[in-house]
Order: C-alpha cells, then structure tokens, then sequence
C-alpha cells in the first residue's frame, strides 16, 4: 500500500513538473479550483527579509470575463490583508497583446480573499503579469511590463 502511494506521488510530481503551463483546465482538483493540486500556482517573492507566498485561488478560467481570486502568505502562513494585485494579461506569441477591463486584485475582507476581473478574449496562451503594492501603495513584488517584456511575477495560463 505504501508503494502504491510512493508511486502515486512520484508520478504525479513528474506530472507537475513536466507541464508548461501554470494553469490548465485539466489539472484542475475541482471547478471551484479550490483544491489547487498544482503547486506551480504558488509565487514567492520576497521584499527585504519578507517573503510572500501568493496562491491562485480561482475558479475556472474561460474566454471572457472572469473573477480572479488569490490569497497572500506570510512565511510563516499569516494571511496579508490590504493589499493590492494589479494585473496585465498578455498573449507572449501573439505580440504581447493585452486585453481591456480588467480590473487589479483587492482584498475582500468579508470572504478574507483576493478579488479582481481577469479578461481573456480569446484561447490560448496567457501570461498573467503581476505587481503586488502594499497597503500604503508602495510595489512589494513584480514590476511593470512595458520595457522588460513580462513581470518578473506571473501566471501562465493556457484556456
Ligand atoms: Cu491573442
């Protein structure tokens, strides 16, 4: 029985790790996306000593408009409140375009989750680039696109 599950999870570590993408529809745990199975969906950055743990929390993602949802870790697992997620969705083999209306991540102290509006417009593959600002405003992880081509945080996403 151990074996069956040593073999269980050497292969899909193998899995993971031979995927290109952060998020596709098929390696999704359930719709809800809640059981993220997929741990390519955790970003760390890290701000002088601090170090963030952003997990991508979403439901399904689909052409059109979609809600964007994420949480945001210290080390040692306290969640951070109040910050902002801006991002710019670009298609990196279709010229870098970007889409309109999206709208950036904020913090939703109701449901204690990130929320935002991530437009796809079309399928394919996108680069979710993100910039992460602190409660007072200040840029804590990422950068902008213009100029450097991509954030140097981001999600693939391939719908
Ligand atoms: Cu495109």
């Amino acid at each position: 029985m151990k074996a069956v599950l040593l073999y269980t999870l050497i292969s899909l570590s193998v899995f993971i790790v031979s995927c290109e993408r952060d998020y596709e529809p098929e390696r999704l745990v359930n719709d809800e996306g809640t059981g993220t199975g997929n741990t390519t969906w955790i970003k760390s950055f890290t701000t002088g000593k601090t170090s963030y743990y952003l997990f991508f929390t979403s439901p399904r993602l689909e052409e059109g408009i979609n809600t964007l949802r994420a949480v945001l870790y210290l080390e040692n697992m306290k969640p951070v409140a109040g910050y902002t997620i801006a991002i710019d969705p670009r298609m990196p083999d279709m010229e870098n375009h970007s889409s309109p209306n999206n709208q950036p991540l904020e913090w939703n102290a109701e449901k204690r989750i990130y929320e935002g509006t991530l437009n796809l417009t079309m399928t394919g593959w996108w680069r979710l680039n993100l910039q992460v600002y602190d409660d007072k405003g200040n840029l804590t992880g990422g950068n902008a696109v213009e100029g450097q081509g991509s954030s140097s945080l981001y999600w693939d996403i391939e719908i």
